[in-house]
């Protein structure tokens, strides 16, 4: 038998990181298909959806010109449907167009009775309202058959001795502990961290530690989410992707990309390079393998950008970091690493970060049936031409700020 040689190495990684690639699952947001803005302007554009069901008609198109967006998340209340069955007929809906409802992202931000906060609010009845919301949103993960609820507090103080810091800990554990009891065994809760805004002196779940430190008390159902864009500058990301994975924390990612604030910009559009660091701990973790159980989510909206292919081009963005992620050797990466060969490890990654992928995935689509141009096809369907004209009347969807 003939030794392996390298061009036998590089034709098995290819094999394997085509495979990951195929099985690769990205949700896309609901509030992502309706108008959006920031705290000066929300700009409305033609064509938006009026009701849940068309964000889901936009996200099937999504997925049926990427094949890689099966899950569409939704937002409650922005998402809510009525009726006795409207969530068990909304999810029906979706999966007559292809594709299925994701995890149920609770909204505790927007009521004037938050002002003070939400599961940390002084005042005990707030926080018994805010508790009646996430269960209410368990329930309809029943419904919908969603295994993730997200939690995200906009909780915190603005002044220095507003509120006790200490107690608002408590309270924010005496519901997540309400909330992890509610959840049925298929379901898991992932806490969402973000280091300031809208409270800017002290965020009750400002970091990763925080979250880590409640969801290790709750139990294996409760999860640490990683916002790409919820970090301060500079902060090494896939750093605590690494350790949350090792700690077998890490539930789930919103991706988007950072500027300056939050999270509005397209994933991999601001740092590319900091997106494939992120991917290839996830790689490196054992993220990408089947049934690691995170779920890859965008969180994103589209202020200025038309919104359909802005989606499309932030998959493809996630996609072409992952592959470049799996296309790092490891056993020369390893090999460098031990030998101390700092320059040699350092360039092993750099040779995949530099890969154009774009031909591998062109060929992923091809052997998938897919188009190998997604933004391309979406603009040849009509599509966006069809949802100007027939959704000309009625109320836009926003997210509601
Ligand atoms: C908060 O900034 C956040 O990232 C949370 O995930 C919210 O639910 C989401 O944005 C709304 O876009
Ligand atoms: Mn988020």
């Amino acid at each position: 038998m003939t030794e392996p040689t390298a061009h036998d190495a590089r034709t098995a990684t290819v094999a394997a990181a085509k495979a990951a690639l195929k099985r690769q699952a990205i949700e896309t947001p609901s509030w992502g298909y309706g108008n959006s803005g920031t705290r000066f302007k929300v700009f409305a554009q033609a064509g938006v959806p009026r009701s849940p069901r068309e964000k889901l008609d936009d996200a099937a198109k999504v997925h049926e010109f990427t094949g890689i967006a099966p899950f569409v998340a939704l937002h409650i209340p922005w998402d809510r449907v009525e009726g006795p069955d409207g969530y068990q007929d909304l999810a029906k809906y979706a999966e007559e167009r292809g594709v299925k409802l994701g995890t149920i992202n609770s909204n505790v931000f927007q009521d004037d009775d938050y002002k003070l906060g939400s599961v940390t609010n002084p005042d005990p009845a707030v926080r018994r309202k805010a508790l009646r919301h996430l269960l209410e949103c368990v329930d309809i993960m029943d419904a919908t058959g969603s295994r993730d609820l997200k939690l995200w507090f906009s909780d915190g103080t603005n002044y220095p001795g507003q509120d006790d810091i200490r107690d608002r800990q408590g309270r924010l554990a005496e519901a997540l502990q309400a909330v992890y009891e509610r959840l049925g065994d298929e379901q898991r809760m992932v806490l969402e961290y973000k280091f300031f805004e809208p409270a800017f002196y002290a965020t009750d779940v400002p970091d990763w530690g925080t979250a880590y430190a409640h969801c290790l008390k709750l139990g294996e159902r409760a999860q640490v989410c990683v916002d790409t864009g919820h970090h301060a500058p500079g902060t090494n990301i896939e750093f605590i992707v690494a350790l949350l994975l090792r700690e077998g924390k890490l539930g789930a990612f919103d991706f988007n990309s950072r500027f300056y604030a939050d999270d509005d910009l397209m994933a991999g559009a601001a740092d590319p390079f900091q997106l494939f660091r992120i991917m290839y701990e996830v790689r490196r973790g054992g993220g990408l393998d089947g049934g690691s159980g995170i779920a890859f989510m965008l969180d994103q909206c589209h202020n200025v950008e038309a919104k359909i292919p802005a989606v499309i081009r932030s998959l493809m963005n996630v996609q072409e970091a992952t592959a470049k992620a799996l296309l790092v050797d490891p056993d020369a990466l390893a090999a460098a690493q031990r030998s101390g060969d700092v320059l040699a490890a350092n360039a092993v990654l750099m040779d995949a970060y530099n890969t154009d992928v774009r031909p591998l995935l062109a060929e992923v689509r091809t052997e998938q049936g897919l188009d190998p141009d997604p933004v391309a096809a979406y603009h040849r369907s009509g599509w966006a031409e069809r949802i100007v004209a027939e959704r000309a009347d009625g109320q836009q969807a926003g997210w509601g700020a």
